[in-house]
């Protein structure tokens, strides 16, 4: 079956951190996140990988080739990005036979993708305890009889997890019209099919969709937790790695250094001497984690420093950040309240007790620079030696 890949968006609701890269392409453990996609179609036998692109397209297409794994991958262009729906009608081209259609923003269990090729007509879906956020799905004897978009007053528990295998036919229904909020939606083409075919729900324990940057965090929280150890790269004896810790060949750990897995240590990073690495964390290609540093559960991407006296919790680093000596990241409120973020102008709930901070590429703090919980630092945004900073910038 062909597996089409929706990776055109860019991600507003993660800005900063898609200001170089489309959401699709940021880190979650050793590869992006859509190529957890990809993997979990090609492992489910997938025999075609059709990439819909726009924001940022030349990472997606840098990254994969026109051969990923064995495997060809194609690519369309939705120009402006009009919805899902619309996003798979820019692939139409590609179709003829069963299609499946995949969000490159989502991870998937890789059994649950095989077991949706399996069984087209079918949709992924997960039981959630708060469904009024999902789209929400009945079934009867077996088999998904309606689909209706976050409801007041939620028919089950059943969420859509955003994974489809449609027939054929479903390639003429591409064309719906504009939704509510001015999108065309790829779940009207499946209420659709679900109008006109017995569509099988197959049930998925495990499920993520990737939309803010704490989800990001998660995300690499589940990959970084399926790590194996491995050490392929230079480490003293002097330095301590418990667990599953992955030192990829090029990367660098220096005497006094203690990692605690999970965690990731890409070619080309340098960590100590006595640093301090607690999982869940992912040190990026060329990070530098320098003296008196201690990292815990956070996302340190490529060619981010942080060399001295420093502490990072529970935070996401884009690219090429420095962090001044003595920067310290708090990421628990006094009153034990969950972290709250901003998402585009909006301040919400992360439904997190310990969440730092977000910074996009190319930010610098200055010396002493305290960061409170939940601060939002704009790509390139600086700090003055010994600032408190309280709000976003
Ligand atoms: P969304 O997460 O709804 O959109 P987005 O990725 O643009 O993010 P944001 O809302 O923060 O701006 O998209 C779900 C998936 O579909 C995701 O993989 C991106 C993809 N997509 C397209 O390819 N084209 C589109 O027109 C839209 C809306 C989404």
């Amino acid at each position: 079956m062909k597996a089409v890949v929706l990776a055109a968006g860019e991600g507003t609701r993660i800005r900063p951190l898609s200001g170089s890269v489309p959401k699709p392409m940021l880190p979650v453990a050793d590869r992006p996140l859509v190529a957890h996609t990809v993997d979990a179609a090609i492992d489910a036998g997938a025999d075609e990988i059709v990439l819909v692109v726009g924001y940022e397209s030349e990472t997606v297409r840098e990254f994969f080739g026109a051969t990923y794994r064995g495997v060809s991958v194609s690519y369309a262009v939705q120009t402006d990005q009009n919805g899902t729906a619309d996003a798979v009608n820019a692939a139409s081209e590609y179709l003829d036979g069963p299609f499946a259609v995949l969000n490159g923003d989502n991870l998937y269990d890789p059994s649950a993708v095989a077991a949706l090729f399996d069984s087209c007509p079918a949709v992924c879906a997960i039981e959630v305890e708060n469904p009024r956020n999902y789209g929400v799905l009945s079934t009867d004897d077996g088999t998904v009889v309606d689909i209706v978009e976050k409801p007041a007053d939620p028919p089950t528990n059943l969420a859509n997890a955003g994974a489809y295998a449609f027939p054929e036919r479903a390639r003429d229904w591409l064309d719906v019209p504009a939704s509510e909020r001015g999108e065309h939606e790829i779940t009207d083409v499946l209420a659709r099919v679900i109008d006109e075919f017995a569509v099988t729900p197959v049930t998925t324990d495990r499920w993520m969709d990737v939309g803010r940057p704490w989800e990001l965090l998660e995300a690499n929280e589940w990959k970084l937790g399926e790590l194996d150890r491995s050490i392929e790269g230079e480490v003293s004896d002097a330095a301590q790695l418990e667990g599953d810790v992955v030192v990829e060949e090029g990367a660098t750990v220096k005497p006094g250094v203690v990692v605690e897995g999970p965690a990731l240590i890409r070619s080309g990073a340098t960590v100590g001497p006595n640093a301090y690495v607690r999982g869940a964390t992912l040190l990026g290609e060329d990070v530098s984690v320098g003296n008196a540093v201690e990292i815990k559960n956070s996302v340190l991407s490529r060619g981010t420093s942080v060399s001295h006296l420093s502490y990072v919790g529970d935070s996401v680093l884009g690219r090429n950040i420095n962090f001044g000596a003595g920067t310290t990241v708090a990421n628990l409120r006094h009153d034990d309240e969950s972290v709250k973020f901003t998402v585009k102008g909006e301040r919400v709930s992360t439904n997190r007790r310990k969440f730092g901070v977000v910074a996009g590429d190319g930010v610098k703090t200055g010396i002493n620079t305290s960061l409170t919980p939940g601060l939002k630092l704009e790509t390139a945004a600086t700090t003055r030696p010994g600032e408190v900073v309280e709000r976003d910038r």
